[in-house]
């Protein structure tokens, strides 16, 4: 028995101003399918998320649809909690960032910052949309690259030759919004000093823990040098208020990660068996990931481990980054109707069918995943429908009629089942690894075997041969115990499945009970367990989907 571990686990916090999409939904996924299987193996893990409240675009949202700030977060989170509890991401607490716990963690840690001489305070300039009243973001600012020209470019890089240059360099710069001409103006301006935490920051790097294109990607901003963090933003601006200023708030992605704090505090708050200060404590022996796009790995891989290195909290011990989703071969496009929204999805597919798609095509590496929508229908009938659950129904059907529901008393080929228990530890490494398209490769291949062995057996020829006899009992029942433990393996990845089949099988799907077989067991009549998915609904999905954006762009 290996050692039981503590495990703190956390997905990015999905904005508050948009709803849930596929894209969001693989790394949701992704972090679902190994805190479950951790739990299943007695760890004692706390799966964690947020809404990320604050910041300009949530506040221009609001205003758009007229609605406060206050109300619009409220809407979206419910929103955003239904969605992820239809496709059963099992978060032990999902909360916001625009709560008192997480005020109360920005300003602790601000002020440890600051009182380390951490923050220093500069003035800036930057642009000003006077129509807007307000201080563009980076995002909400276009014009040419101060270096290679081209035009329509954000205001912090290019996307053409790669720069990264300040705002107020760009060339003929024009607000996103009201396509005026900003002005440049001046304000006073709280950074953080990252440069400080360089020594700290390379040996977390190169501890060797991290993806190791995780870790070249973060060598590329050491080699162009750490540049101090501005975490202040002037109003109106929806956030939290630095203390003693006025007007001056705290940039969204300061007090965003905070919220992986603040939401754990919110649940140890509700459950006070849990020790918050054996978890966030600057040693603490538990352990914390953070699933993350690779788009953020520089806050997390650089400011992150570094604010809380300097405010004397613990660190996380590893950064568990993804790649996009394409669907199609192509990036997501509202206009193609292939940015799908989870609800959306949800009205002409389940839920398990992404899941084991996104599991069968997962890895610990950072390329970008291709969502192949035919191929997603094409895989779920053939290895859930045809393989998986048409051994259980083949076997399940004479247990049902001539055994009274009854596995036999005695196992009819131990060699097979030992097999099947002799690859568990290694399909828990793949799932443990985040190498899923392995785990589920793997347990398809013992799903062949399992199918080839009643192929070859035959309990139809067997029942025209003796009818219900006691070969024939144990054959079937033979097929019911390799079928359990392939749901057993795949129960983090399906859970709706295998919840059904828990049913049918009468009894709980453990991963620590498998090598036992369920000799002399009773069975509960089969009836069916998952539904064949049809290639017509690919393009009312997809119809859907891009109607739902239509006049909304
Ligand atoms: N809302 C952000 C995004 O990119 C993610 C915030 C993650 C939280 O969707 N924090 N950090 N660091
Ligand atoms: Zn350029």
């Amino acid at each position: 028995m290996n050692q039981l571990r503590k495990i703190m686990v956390t997905c990015a916090l999905p904005y508050a101003n948009g709803s849930i999409h596929i894209g969001h939904l693989l790394e949701h996924i992704q972090a679902d399918i190994w805190v479950r299987y951790h739990k299943m193996r007695g760890h004692e893990v706390y799966f964690i998320c947020a809404d990320d409240a604050h910041g300009t675009p949530i506040m221009l949202k609001a205003q758009e649809l007229n609605i406060s700030p206050e109300k619009m977060i409220i809407d979206m989170n419910k929103e955003h909690q239904r969605d992820f509890a239809n496709f059963h991401i099992s978060y032990d607490n999902y909360y916001s960032t625009h709560s008192k716990e997480n005020r109360y963690f920005s300003e602790l840690i601000y002020n440890r910052l600051k009182k380390h001489g951490f923050i220093k305070t500069r003035i800036i300039s930057q642009l000003y949309d006077s129509v807007k009243g307000i201080f563009l973001p980076d995002r909400f600012v276009k014009g040419k690259c101060p270096k290679c020209k081209s035009t329509n470019q954000y205001g912090d890089n290019c996307e053409v030759c790669g720069a990264i240059y300040n705002q107020i360099d760009l060339i003929e710069p024009k607000s996103v919004m009201s396509n005026v001409t900003p002005e440049i103006r001046c304000s006073e301006h709280f950074f953080f000093d990252l440069p400080y935490f360089a020594d700290m920051l390379y040996q977390w790097i190169r501890s060797g823990i991290l993806q190791e294109e995780v870790a070249n990607k973060i060598q590329e901003w050491f080699d162009s040098k750490l540049q101090e963090w501005d975490i202040s933003r002037d109003a109106p601006y929806f956030g939290f208020e630095i203390p003693n200023t006025i007007g001056k708030y705290f940039y969204v992605w300061l007090d965003a990660p905070i919220g992986y704090i603040s939401a754990f505090k919110n649940m140890c708050n509700k459950n006070q068996t849990i020790d918050f200060e054996e978890f966030w404590k600057k040693d603490s022996d538990t352990e914390l990931y953070h699933f993350i796009g690779k788009d953020i790995i520089y806050f997390h891989g650089l400011f992150w481990p570094a604010i809380l290195h300097g405010s004397n909290f613990r660190k996380p011990d590893n950064l568990f980054v993804h790649g996009y989703v394409n669907v199609n071969g192509t990036k997501m496009s509202k206009s193609r109707g292939t940015f799908i929204k989870a609800s959306t999805w949800l009205k002409y597919f389940d839920s398990d069918s992404l899941r084991y798609y996104y599991a069968t095509k997962l890895s610990s590496r950072i390329d970008d995943i291709n969502l192949n929508l035919e191929d997603l229908v094409y895989r779920i009938n053939s290895d859930i429908v045809n393989k998986i659950v048409n051994l259980a129904s083949r076997s399940a059907s004479f247990i049902e009629k001539y055994f009274r529901c009854k596995l036999s008393a005695s196992m009819a080929d131990a060699d097979i089942y030992n097999y099947f228990i002799d690859s568990s530890e290694g399909i828990g490494k793949y799932l443990e690894n985040r190498e899923y398209h392995l785990a589920v490769r793997n347990i398809m291949n013992l799903t062949d075997i399992a199918n080839r062995y009643i192929d070859e057996q035959a309990p139809w020829r067997i029942y025209k041969q003796e009818q219900s006899s006691t070969r024939l009992h144990a054959v079937c029942s033979m097929g019911i115990h390799l079928f359990r433990i392939i749901i057993t393996w795949l129960k983090p990845i399906v859970p709706c499945l295998s919840k059904k089949v828990e049913c049918f099988l009468n009894t709980e799907l453990r991963w620590n009970t498998i090598h036992k077989p369920l000799l002399n067991h009773k069975i509960i009549p089969f009836r069916y367990l998952y539904k064949r998915i049809e290639m017509s609904k690919i393009n009312m999905l997809l119809q859907a989907s891009q109607e739902e954006y239509e006049g909304n762009n």
